[in-house]
């Protein structure tokens, strides 16, 4: 048991989260027994770099924002070179409860990629008007690509094993918004085994959503236009072995 999270580096993406990234820090080392945490701030304006190092997490900051894909690519790299087996992105606003991420690792011995799903029967998640409309057309392209049931292709909660950290630091997408969706499809075609686990969103722990109605909007075409490029890419061939 003790060695359960060893290997395992969780990612946190964090833009101005100065009001809850040290709890989400802590909580993540309380929970998560033997796992490091690095987190990626992304030219946050406010107390977000220190609250983070004051709670003990190494902290990547990037010279000029990047957004949540270009971060999580930083954190797959990152991976690589330390030596970490998985990666698991927890985000910095407190939504992702780390004792999930917990399931969500247990499930790396049968899957490549596992995808904390929000609409899988846990928790009241909801989220309305084209961005859930959006979601559910994704949800059906997604399950027949990966053939696997994926309820939820826009959560960022998700464990990487091996394989899919190897593949992510180099073809992590960076694109607005996209990263999650675009991810799984570039993660399908490169025969890595997907699954999900039902997870219950909890409140932003503080701070503001990075959303609002007019990026909302955007999302739709954004992510449709992503997921078409993401499909006329060449596959990415990757061997079976786990990486040393
Ligand atoms: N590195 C980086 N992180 C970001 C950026 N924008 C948001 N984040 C972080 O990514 C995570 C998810 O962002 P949120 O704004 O909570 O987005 P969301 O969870 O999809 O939306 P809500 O349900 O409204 O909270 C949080 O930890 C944010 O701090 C960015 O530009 N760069
Ligand atoms: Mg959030």
């Amino acid at each position: 048991m003790g060695h359960r999270f060893q290997g395992t580096l969780i990612v946190m993406p964090a833009f101005n989260e100065q009001e809850s990234v040290g709890d989400v820090v802590r909580e993540v080392y309380e929970k998560l027994p033997g796992v490091a945490c690095l987190v990626v701030d992304d030219g946050s304006r406010d107390d977000t770099v220190a609250q983070a190092r004051a709670a003990g997490a190494a902290v990547a900051s990037l010279p000029f924002n990047l957004g949540v894909g270009g971060a999580m690519r930083v954190g797959f790299k990152y991976a690589l070179e330390h030596g970490y087996r998985n990666v698991v992105q927890i985000d910095a606003d407190g939504q992702h409860n780390p004792e999930d991420a917990a399931r969500l690792i247990d499930q790396l011995d049968r899957s490549d990629l596992v995808v904390g799903a929000r609409f899988a029967g846990e928790g009241d998640y909801a989220v309305r008007g084209p961005r859930r409309w959006a979601m559910v057309v994704l949800a059906s392209l997604l399950s027949k690509t990966a053939k696997t049931e994926l309820s939820d292709a826009t959560s960022g909660f998700r464990a990487s094993g091996p394989r899919a950290v190897r593949l992510f630091a180099e073809h992590y997408p960076a694109e607005y918004l996209g990263d999650t969706v675009e991810s799984l499809v570039i993660a399908a075609r490169a025969n890595c085994s997907i699954s999900q686990v039902p997870v219950a969103m909890r409140p932003r722990a503080g701070g503001v959503p990075s959303h609002n109605p007019v990026k909302a909007a955007v999302f739709l075409a954004r992510v449709g236009i992503a997921v078409a490029f993401a499909f006329l890419r060449p596959r990415v061939a990757l061997t079976r072995e786990a990486t040393s």
